[in-house]
């Protein structure tokens, strides 16, 4: 059995431009830290696959890539780096600075080249983008009629609509006849995938970077033995981008409506909450997040409610709606609270009515 850790766009030194400095520093330093978590969490692995864009750039700090060469150096078992096209391989890029040992085996080909760990009974292939673009590099791919298990580790985008950034089909995974291909690029889990008898799956992003990587972040964990494969997500304790809507239609006040959608469990997240809904007035964000900021690590809120609108609005037209409206607005200035609430349904089943819907 091989016990595989595979882990991808790590997108360490990532800039976190939407957040404050002091944050985004701080974002940066968690990145950092969280290698050491993924670092405990890999005991026990043989193979350690890393699919590429584990930087964001080129240009890094010297913290960060030093903690990641103490990452890389700290891991157990044989470790495999197919770099990507934020950290593609070049001379003098953070990759050829780093002095690793020998079970961390880094490819720099931009085509695939073979391991092969007779101890392990397997063989691990993998390629290395050398410039930031790169055309397919599996394609035509077949691995050798050879026995042992044979893997692939690479950076790349299947089933891609552009070609930049070695775009993959499902056939050509199908026809490389390989057992698991450890795939880099899509920020989202894919979970375990089957393309002819090849397994693949893409890891997704180690923590969450902006609003279009919401939820929990990780890594893979697998047991590959001669009759199949198990696959587990393993979630990485990190702050998280959540995006929630907020109806804030018939409620009491804005605040407490906002305040119902910041539970004390996101204390450490980062939100997005978007007020949906009708409300009789333009709400003012500016007070509202004075009030909610510290709710949790950085809110945001947008609004996308609608100005509500009144039944007596239309009163004023010289229409039949208009002089409907007028005659009940009489009797409803005349009526007592209960009557009044009669009135109000009546205008609204007559105005429904007037526009041949069932309700208004
Ligand atoms: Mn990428």
């Amino acid at each position: 059995m091989l016990r595989i850790i595979h882990a991808a766009d790590f997108h360490l030194d990532s800039p976190f431009a939407a957040l404050e400095e002091e944050k985004a520093a701080l974002r940066r330093k968690e990145q950092r830290q969280l290698l050491e978590t993924l670092s405990s969490q890999a005991a026990g692995a043989d193979l350690v696959l890393l699919a590429g864009d584990l930087l964001d750039s080129g240009v890094c700090h010297a913290e960060t890539s030093e903690a990641l060469e103490d990452f890389l150096n700290s891991l157990p078992g044989q470790v495999f780096i197919a770099p990507g096209n934020h950290d593609y391989y070049a001379p003098e890029s953070p990759w050829d600075r780093m002095t690793l040992r020998e079970n961390v085996h880094l490819f720099t080909s931009p085509q695939p080249e073979p391991i092969t760990l007779p101890e392990l009974g397997c063989t691990v292939w993998g390629a290395a983008f050398v410039s930031p673009r790169s055309g397919p590099k599996l394609r035509g791919f077949r691995v050798p009629a050879e026995s042992g298990i044979q893997l692939m580790v690479l950076h790349g985008d299947v089933n891609a609509a552009g070609m930049g950034y070695d775009p993959i089909a499902e056939e050509e995974i199908a026809g490389s006849a390989l057992r698991y291909l450890a795939l880099g690029h899509v920020h989202a889990c894919s979970g375990l995938r089957r393309s002819g008898d090849t397994l693949w799956a893409y890891p997704g992003c180690l923590m969450g970077r902006g609003f279009d990587e919401t939820g929990e972040k990780g890594f893979l964990r697998l047991e590959l033995t001669e009759e199949g494969c198990d696959g587990e997500f393993i979630p990485l304790p990190s702050r998280r981008y959540e995006r929630r809507e907020v109806d804030v239609t018939g409620k009491d006040s804005l605040l407490s409506a906002l305040e119902e959608a910041l539970p004390p469990a996101d204390r450490e997240n980062i939100l997005r909450l978007i007020l949906r809904g009708e409300w009789p007035e333009k709400p003012r964000l500016e007070a509202l997040y004075q009030t909610l900021a510290d709710r949790c690590f950085q809110l945001e809120l947008r609004d996308e409610t609608r100005l509500q609108r009144s039944i007596w609005d239309d009163a004023g037209e010289d229409t039949l709606r208009g002089c409907f409206l007028r005659v009940l607005r009489k009797k409803y200035d005349a009526a007592d609270e209960a009557e009044r609430g009669r009135i109000t349904l009546a205008a609204r089943y007559g105005l429904a009515a007037l526009d041949y819907r069932e309700e208004l």
